[in-house]
């Protein structure tokens, strides 16, 4: 296997990471992020510490779902709760979120009912929510193709005269597609007011990310005229100020931003992979020290507001909505296999109206065989 591995792509050096809440949970100052978060006491610590809390829940809960034969795959994002967390918290309402797949606590955030989430992860529909209910797109599985809807969204903002923006998810791989490179250009040439927000979680699959980045991600943007910043993902609070900070420079018509928010995927890319194959059990080990949620945690329990009554609060919380999604995942049917034909085209092309017979043709032919059904088992359905 190949492996690259300069102190650069992949690096969690101190000296280039801006942060607030250290490993150990201690506050740390910085001149640039501070006033961004002058308003956020042990109160605001707390409820996103319960966040983050929640979207590992959510996360757990949705993985034995899926090892229970109750979900088809599921894209884990634990580590990477205070980049989604912290970033999804400083958006207001009317900004719009186009994420990739991974995005589920950022989704939490945004109102995405738990069945919503796991709709098509079930395989019952082939999406998951109305985006204009939440102020977010249904996730795209496209490598960095939401970069460009998120820019093309924020240019139409742009000529409504409105304040709001738009904020692209995508990871360390995305920065390697086109895609990706075309939003830059045309985000940096229109001053569109988008907010680029990369999770460096290390991993693209199985690549590391410093096969494909000789710099930190964050060096990229500048060449494109966009100002970046590289801030510790495990850190909330130094995210949402850092996102807070890039939003305002977007809707205050200075155009896009760029952040790298530095972290680490500590399960598999989904429920699909096994990450022993190409990352060893050291490397692990270091990231799991960095874990974001203990951290916060360490930073209220220090300060004496994290009390047991409140902990208790948090994990009921956690609970309930770890509940609401088992319910409202078990209780989603499975949609008829010939809907996938519906919704393309306002009028069906003759090609496709042919492919939709031989289709249902050929589900019809296993009726009554044995009287077993499609989907049920047989040798001759699979
Ligand atoms: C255009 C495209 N190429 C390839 C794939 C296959 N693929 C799925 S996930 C993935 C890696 C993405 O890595 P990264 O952008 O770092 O995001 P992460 O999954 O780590 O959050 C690839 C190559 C795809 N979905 N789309």
């Amino acid at each position: 296997m190949l492996t690259i591995r300069p102190d650069t792509g992949t690096s969690t050096r101190e000296d280039q990471l801006a942060r607030l809440i250290a490993p150990d949970g201690q506050r740390l100052n910085d001149p640039d992020l501070d006033p961004w978060v002058a308003d956020v006491f042990e109160p605001q610590l707390l409820g996103l510490y319960e966040d983050m809390v929640v979207a590992r829940r959510i996360d757990t809960e949705a993985t034995a779902l899926q090892r229970q034969g109750q979900l088809v795959l599921w894209p884990p994002l634990i580590g990477q709760e205070a980049a989604q967390i912290g970033s999804a918290r400083a958006l207001r309402p009317d900004d719009f979120v186009f994420s990739s797949y991974r995005e589920n606590a950022v989704a939490y955030v945004r109102g995405v009912s738990m069945t919503d989430m796991v709709r098509v992860w079930r395989g019952s529909q082939f999406s998951g929510w109305n985006p204009f209910d939440v102020g977010m797109a249904t996730p795209t599985v496209i490598i960095g193709a939401q970069t460009l809807h998120a820019v093309g969204y924020a240019m139409g903002v742009q000529r409504d005269g409105a304040d709001a923006a738009s904020i692209a998810y995508f990871g360390d791989g995305a920065t390697s597609e086109g895609d990706t490179n075309e939003a830059l250009v045309f985000a940096a040439a229109y001053g569109a007011p988008v907010v680029f927000f990369c999770q460096n979680n290390q991993y693209a699959i199985s690549e590391p990310v410093g096969l494909q980045a000789r710099r930190p991600i964050a060096d990229r943007s500048p060449g494109f005229g966009i100002p970046s910043l590289r801030v510790d993902g495990n850190d909330v609070l130094a995210v949402l100020a850092a996102t807070r900070m890039a939003l305002d420079h977007a809707r205050t018509g200075t155009g896009p931003m760029f952040i790298e928010a530095v972290t680490y995927r500590l399960g598999p890319h989904t429920t699909s992979d096994d990450p022993t194959r190409y990352r060893d059990s050291d490397e692990l080990a270091q990231w799991r020290a960095l874990d974001p949620v203990e951290r916060t945690r360490a930073m209220l329990e220090s300060s004496g507001y994290l009390t047991e009554e409140r902990a208790a609060g948090v994990a009921a919380r956690a609970d309930a909505v770890a509940r609401e999604l088992r319910e409202g995942c078990l209780a989603l049917r499975p949609r008829d296999p010939l809907t996938i034909f519906d919704d393309v085209y306002a009028d069906v092309p003759e090609s496709l109206r042919r492919e939709r017979d031989a289709y249902a043709a050929y589900l019809a032919s296993f009726d009554g065989a044995d009287g077993i059904g499609v989907g049920e088992g047989t040798g001759a359905a699979r």
